[in-house]
């Protein structure tokens, strides 16, 4: 050992070694071999508390080894030379001593071993481990240097680094494997290869990446340590260093976190990153680390970037938005004030930055369905502040909130994103932002809520609906079916509260009309013919306020063909967007209603004449009346009921009235009058119908199709018997028969724009005039009044055209306008006889 104190001595030193040189020839193969003549002890030293190792590369013919001395007493403590390595392995050219609990453990390399490198551990001076390469290549220099890094603060030494700074890859040089120390073992995985972790450097023909390793105190403040990895044959013999990020779990991140290259530094460099110091004090005084990096013939002081942390924080005015607004239709107006803070990580004083911003509003949402713009169409808003040391910077951003979003139980997720720039500032070299810092963050802005101290908002729908005026569903009459819906919060703010509707097959959403509260309604009719209908109704969206009502009629159309069945039924249910809800059996209802089917069928008869000479008994006129019914509107069952009277007192008023028949009809029974004084209701009224007379019932069964028609006749005698008891010798009478009709009443309801549906009731009148008995013999004119008279021209003419629902209404009033009209007979009638 020579002892040194400045770089003249060398001299001294080289002139002494001159001297001692010896047969290097004859050491080989004379037998003698070296021992310790060459040894370099001292090619490596590590201090292990209070004791120096020293490593001795060319020991026992270049197998080489270590020694420990004490630094007190400059004895050696242990010896480490093993016979067993084969010559030339270069054992001691890196070496490095972690503490482990017992006693420390070297890791030794000797990377000509085989030609292709080998590590040992030495633990209490007795080899421990074998280290082999991983797919060894021949002159990789494996564990050309070793390292013990401990990761993170606990002290303890977490992984041992080896590099082969001479492995060749297609795309570079040079490697360094991560192995972990566990207890007393380095555990490289190298038979697990999916557990090898490998740091590499940048795709380059030669680098050898690896020649030199050293570990960082922590330069970018996450608290783990780093470590520093030299390449000094990278770009073409300039060289580069490169830097990993010790990460938690022990762990080292294997993607670099930063290449220097020697061009960045300083031009005419080479071979930078030859060597790295071990120690990083701060040798510039700014109290963070500085590197020392070694280049052919130049030191470079490396300080390290001061790290800083940021936070963001966003505020909104109004802090909530607000959700009862009159109009919906005006968007709220809303300010974001974005702010920044940057403060220190590492010990400095000042530190300037700049950050670009992006607010991006509601973003959670995809467009267009968000619910909150900068301007049209445009939801974000970029920004840029320049920040110094713990100075809070703001930016305020106007913006516009939707009115009555359907959505407004979930906030508004707003992110806010930023990119970070460090500027110079003094003596300090730009901050870099701590990578620990979430350059992404949200800051929501929610709905208003009044929901007492609990800020839960329970609410207790109810829903209840009519069907308006209606009893029953008249299909072919009605054009309209009118729900009346009734909705209730009885609890607390009830959010997207919603009333949804079922309707049956057959009937078709028309319109939504609002009584009381904001309702907007959607429907959709069945589509398929099996799936009911479905209208959704908002209450007050957003928000349906504790104790109010809302009522909106939903009117479904139907028309004259629409099928429906005997019976249809509707439901509506309540539901929300509250998370709770009092539990009620009032959020549901279903309701049934009769359907009716319009008819329409038309009687019509003749008017027929006859007359008689008063005070002739036994005279008999033949008397014609054809009634003609035609059905209109649907195909159906049906029975005519004609009454027709047959007797006045006691006296017939037909010839053969036993026989009395009418074809195509039953007779049912005969009716006896409800009026006994006949004689003086006939001569007051001069008709003769059922209310006087004994009448017979026919009913006349029949099935007819739409728009045919049938025709029953009244062919018979009149006779002249009953005229002399009236007592009238010159008279025009009535006599009145009826035509009424009946359906299965269930099923069918008679169309009829008036309120009552009721059918009529037709009369059949036959003009019967009565003459005094003349002195002398007259001419008499017969009149000629009689005859038929038809006057169902519309009737007929809405046989031709077919039945159209828009004219038929108007059809049929013309109709009931032109003739008797509602009340001026014992019904209204669809057809109006002709006056004689
Ligand atoms: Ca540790
Ligand atoms: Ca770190
Ligand atoms: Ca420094
Ligand atoms: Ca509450």
């Amino acid at each position: 050992m020579f002892k040194v104190e400045n770089f003249a001595a060398l001299d001294k030193i080289r002139e002494s070694l001159q001297d001692k040189i010896f047969s290097i020839e004859g050491s080989q193969t004379g037998g003698e071999a070296l021992k310790e003549e060459m040894s370099q002890e001292g090619f490596r030293a590590v201090y292990v508390s209070g004791d120096i190792q020293m490593a001795m590369v060319g020991a026992n013919t270049w197998r080489g080894g270590y020694r420990k001395y004490s630094l007190d007493t400059a004895s050696i403590k242990e010896s480490f030379q093993p016979t067993s390595i084969e010559a030339d392995s270069y054992l001691g050219y890196s070496m490095a001593v972690a503490s482990t609990t017992y006693s420390p453990l070297t890791i030794i390399g000797a990377p000509r071993y085989e030609h292709t490198g080998v590590v040992w551990t030495v633990f209490n001076n007795i080899k421990r481990q074998e280290i082999h390469p991983y797919q060894p290549q021949t002159g990789e220099y494996f564990g050309a240097e070793v390292c013990a890094m401990g990761v993170d603060s606990d002290k303890r030494i977490d992984l041992i680094l080896i590099s082969s700074p001479m492995y060749t890859d297609h795309d570079g040089e040079g490697r360094v494997y991560v192995c972990e120390l566990s207890h007393e073992n380095v555990l490289c995985h190298f038979d697990t290869p999916a557990s090898i972790v490998v740091l590499r450097g940048v795709v380059s023909d030669r680098g050898r990446f690896g020649s030199s390793l050293a570990v960082l105190p922590d330069i970018n403040a996450d608290t783990f340590n780093d470590l520093a990895v030299g390449a000094p044959l990278e770009n073409d013999g300039q060289g580069s260093i490169y830097i990993f990020r010790g990460e938690g779990g022990r762990k080292i991140n294997p993607t670099y976190s930063q290449r220097i290259a020697a061009s960045e530094i300083q031009s005419g460099l080479k071979l930078f990153g030859i060597s790295i110091s071990q120690s990083s004090y701060d040798q510039s005084g700014d109290g963070l680390p500085d590197l020392a990096v070694g280049s052919k013939g130049k030191v470079v002081l490396l300080r390290s970037r001061p790290v800083v942390t940021m936070t963001a924080t966003v505020s909104f005015n109004p802090t909530q938005i607000p959700t009862q607004n009159v109009n919906c239709s005006i968007p709220l107006a809303s300010k974001a004030n974005i702010c920044f803070t940057m403060s220190k990580l590492s010990a400095i004083n000042e530190a300037q930055a700049q950050v670009n911003f992006t607010l991006i509003l509601d973003a959670n949402r995809k467009i267009p369905n968000n619910r909150a713009w900068i301007s049209k169409n445009v939801r974000e808003k970029t920004g840029s502040l320049t920040l110094q040391l713990n100075n809070e910077t703001c930016h305020n951003v106007d913006f516009i909130i939707e009115a009555c979003p359907d959505d407004a139980l979930n906030p508004l997720n707003n992110e806010l994103r930023f990119t970070f720039g460090g500027l110079p500032s003094g003596t300090n070299l730009r901050p870099s932002l701590s990578p620990k810092v979430q350059t992404t963050s949200f800051h929501s802005i929610g709905f208003e809520i009044s929901c007492g101290k609990d800020e839960e908002c329970v609410d207790d729908l109810k829903v209840d609906f009519n069907f308006t005026s209606s009893s029953v569903v008249k299909v072919g009459i009605d054009e309209l079916l009118n729900v009346t819906v009734f909705v209730e919060n009885r609890g607390e703010n009830s959010y997207n509260s919603r009333i949804i509707l079922t309707y049956p097959i057959g009937l078709s959403y028309r319109k939504f009309t609002s009584l009381r509260g904001r309702i907007e309604c959607n429907s959709l009719d069945s589509e398929d013919g099996v799936t009911r209908g479905k209208t959704d109704c908002s209450i007050d969206k957003p928000i349906f306020k504790s104790n109010s009502v809302a009522v909106f009629v939903v009117s479904y159309g139907h028309n004259t063909n629409s099928k429906l069945d005997r019976r249809i039924f509707m439901t509506a249910n309540a539901t929300s967007g509250n998370i709770k809800h009092i539990p009620s059996t009032e959020l549901y209802k279903k309701k049934e209603i009769d359907v009716k089917y319009s008819i329409f069928i038309t009687v019509e008869s003749s008017l027929s004449y006859n007359n008689f000479t008063f005070g002739e008994k036994d005279l008999q006129k033949p008397l014609k009346q054809e009634i003609k019914v035609a059905n209109v509107i649907r195909p159906l069952n049906f029975t005519v009921v004609i009454k027709v009277p047959v007797k006045l007192g006691d006296k017939d008023i037909w010839e053969d009235t036993s026989n009395f028949t009418i074809l195509g009809c039953k007779k049912y029974k005969d009716e006896e009058p409800g009026d006994t004084d006949f004689v003086g209701k006939i001569k007051e009224s001069k008709i003769l119908d059922c209310t006087v007379a004994t009448c017979r019932v026919f009913r006349c069964s029949t099935f007819m199709e739409r728009n045919t028609d049938q025709t029953y006749r009244i062919s018979a005698n009149i006779s002249s018997r009953w005229i002399e008891q009236i007592g009238l010798s010159s008279a025009k009478f009535r006599l009145t028969s009826t035509a009424s009709l009946e359906y299965d009443n269930n099923q069918y309801i008679f169309y009829s724009t008036t309120f009552n549906n009721d059918p009529p009731v037709r009369k059949i009148e036959a003009e019967i005039e009565v003459f005094p008995k003349p002195d002398f013999t007259k001419e008499i004119i017969g009149g000629s009044l009689g005859g038929l008279a038809f006057l169902a021209l519309l009737t007929a003419v809405l046989y031709k055209a077919g039945f159209f629902k828009s004219k038929y209404n108007d059809m049929i009033r013309e109709s009931a306008e032109g003739g008797a009209g509602p009340g001026a007979g014992p019904g209204a009638e669809a057809v109006v006889p002709a006056e004689g």
